[in-house]
């Protein structure tokens, strides 16, 4: 099937994901044209046809062009004649607009007090987070208080008002609600989960994983690269764990009808999953050093000597990569604490690759003058694409490590190990990825 036309935006943007989505319910393909913020989307050819030079920016076939996502998120749903997507009745869709107004009006502004200083885009203002906490909160409240009697936001089938919504809920559900936040808005995590776990919404959002922990902002650092991630990779997210979600938010399958035992729903609704293409990790030559033993015997032994010398006996060379780690922006570092928080952050982003990832980062010195390197093995030749694709792949320095060398070994053992001093600073928090 020919796309009805193409949409220049940066990767998984969350307001490109409406269209995409309303498509998927039509039957019709949009293309994506991938755009380098402040570049592309600033050539005088770009701003000839999106005089605002910015994206998601649409153009269909025939030369007619649009911007403003909701704008393009109209057009693609009403490219089917009796679509569902934009209500039933004049009521239906006036009500439709109305959710569209609220994603707009109520949860994106305060999307981006909250969690842009959790990406590093903007520094965090604490008494502006905190509103922006308590407004996100008062219209979740109003939703939970509309789903408790509705299956979806308007009639009795999935809609624009729900495509709209959960796309601005996305990224709030995958870095900062976790399951406290979560468990005082039942019926909308139900309905969330409802529409993420649609074949619709899954061929463009992948897997959702919900926050296991909430991410909290980090030091500020400008050099972080453009929202060319504002959601976590669509595709290429982890499956999200059984326990990340409470039984309680278990989803139902396509169009399942309300009332319907969860513990029940929730085995259901991962049955659903199609096969996924294989990761070519995946497919190496099996290695006699399994990842998955490396981590459970480190955990559970002394670091020194026992987990050490078992990862050196074993370690394969040949089947995995070593690297030493080093954060390029160590002088904007502040509290040690942040710089931990950093790493939680890092981390979290990195999920996808916790199967060909293990790791460990160091935050060394004081408060006012600290910074943070490691070490990380990862599955095959190379750095895993999983890692290369985070927002944070840019703000690292990456140094391939020979593991045959004496004195890389000892310095991975002192950092997996915590030792107190390492490379002649005070060791003051780590994380471990595994
Ligand atoms: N209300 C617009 C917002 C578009 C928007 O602000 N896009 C940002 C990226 S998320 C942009 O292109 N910024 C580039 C610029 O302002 O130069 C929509 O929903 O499409």
């Amino acid at each position: 099937m020919a796309p009805i036309g193409k949409i220049h935006s940066y990767p998984n943007n969350p307001r490109v994901a409406k269209a995409l989505i309303a498509a998927k319910y039509n039957g019709v393909e949009v293309e994506v044209v991938p755009v380098e913020m402040g570049k592309s989307n600033k050539t005088p050819e770009f701003l000839k046809k999106f005089p605002l030079g910015k994206v998601p920016a649409f153009e269909a076939n025939d030369g007619f062009t649009l911007y403003e996502s909701n704008a393009i998120a109209f057009y693609v749903a009403a490219y089917k004649q009796g679509t569902q997507l934009l209500g039933a009745t004049p009521k239906e869709s006036a009500q439709i607009q109305q959710w569209i107004g609220v994603a707009d009006n109520e949860l994106a502004p305060a999307a981006a007090t909250w969690l842009f200083p959790i990406l590093g885009w903007m520094p965090n203002n604490e008494q502006n987070t905190n509103k922006a906490k308590e407004d996100v909160k008062k219209t979740l409240a109003v939703l939970n208080q509309h789903l408790l009697n509705h299956t979806y936001l308007v009639g009795e089938v999935i809609t624009l008002a729900d495509i709209t919504v959960v796309s601005a809920l996305l990224n709030f559900y995958r870095m900062v609600f976790d399951a406290p936040f979560r468990a005082a808005f039942k019926n909308v995590n139900r309905w969330f989960l409802t529409c993420v776990n649609q074949p619709e919404f899954k061929d463009v959002l992948g897997e959702v994983a919900l926050a296991e922990k909430a991410q909290v902002a980090g030091a500020y650092k400008p050099a972080t690269p453009a929202p060319a991630a504002a959601a976590a990779p669509a595709k290429k997210e982890a499956a999200p764990k059984k326990e990340a979600a409470s039984k309680k938010e278990a989803a139902p399958k396509k169009e399942a009808p309300k009332k319907k035992d969860d513990d029940e729903e929730e085995e259901e609704s991962y049955a659903d999953e199609k096969p996924k293409a294989k990761n070519p990790l995946d497919l190496l030559p099996k290695s006699d050093f399994n990842l998955e033993e490396w981590k459970r015997f480190y955990s559970n032994n002394d670091t020194r000597p026992t987990a050490c010398n078992w990862f050196w006996d074993k370690f394969d060379p040949a089947g995995f990569s070593l690297y030493r780690l080093d954060y390029k922006y160590n002088s904007e570092l502040t509290l040690t604490f942040m710089s931990s928080n950093l790493v939680g952050g890092v981390y979290h982003r990195l999920e996808a690759a916790r199967k060909y990832a293990f790791g460990s980062l160091a935050v060394l010195g004081e408060d006012h003058k600290n910074s943070i390197a490691g070490y990380f093995v990862y599955r095959g030749d190379g750095i895993p694409a999983e890692v290369q694709d985070t927002p944070d792949f840019e703000s690292w320095t990456f140094t391939r490590c020979d593991p045959s060398d004496a004195a890389t070994r000892e310095l991975f053992n002192a950092y997996i190990a915590w030792d107190e001093v390492i490379e002649g600073k005070k060791f003051a928090d780590a994380k471990v990825f595994k």
